[in-house]
């Protein structure tokens, strides 16, 4: 079974995470932000994982430490589940269309974390999760999870709307990298033998 299930708690936050990357879509979310929550779900949808998250966080003081920490351990969880890697597709992009918006996120399961982050959001909030948000949340679970991920808006307004094709790009993008390829027989998809 290629899942994990992490706890995390510090003074900032307390996280209960479960993640299955052969899932079927099934998501039991509760974080403390509506946004998050939503943006959640469809990622988990659109992936074909499934996911619980129930977090506790200081938001008293704003989403920050939420959405940060969410990301470190869904990345810690994302890279658990994978294990030795053997015979996945490794790399996975997608073009994800939403309305008036086009965002494309391309990744690689490389064992390197990296962020390029080109998106704008015309409006400062998300509900009660700032904008800017959705940058830390990436950059925190590219960090945890050793992998290598580009987004970058082609255009579009909606600052919802971005945000929305952001995540469920990275959805599909991450289901194609974490597929079995059954041609790979089980190898690591590289060169060097290691990931
Ligand atoms: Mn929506």
């Amino acid at each position: 079974m290629r899942n994990a299930a992490i706890n995390r708690k510090t003074r900032e936050t307390d996280i209960e995470l479960s993640f299955n990357i052969d899932g079927t879509g099934k998501f039991e979310i509760d974080t403390g932000v509506g946004f998050l929550d939503h943006m959640l779900e469809l990622f988990t949808r659109h992936g074909r994982f499934d996911l619980a998250v129930k977090c506790k966080g200081d938001l008293e003081v704003d989403a920050h430490h939420t959405v940060e920490d969410i990301g470190i351990v869904l990345g810690s969880a994302i890279k658990e589940s994978l294990g030795d890697m053997k015979g996945i597709k490794r790399y996975g992009s997608f073009y994800l269309p939403m309305d008036e918006t086009l965002c494309l996120v391309a990744l690689d399961i490389s064992g390197r974390s990296y962020l390029h982050f080109e998106a704008e959001f015309l409006t400062p909030m998300l509900g009660s999760m700032a904008s800017e948000l959705v940058k830390e949340f990436f950059f925190a679970l590219s960090r945890s999870a050793d992998i290598n991920i580009h987004i970058k808006q082609i255009h579009g307004e909606n600052a919802h709307h971005v945000a929305e094709a952001i995540f469920k790009g990275f959805a599909r993008a991450l289901d194609e990298a974490t597929i079995i390829d059954e041609r790979i027989k089980g190898e690591i998809p590289s060169t060097k033998g290691v990931i």
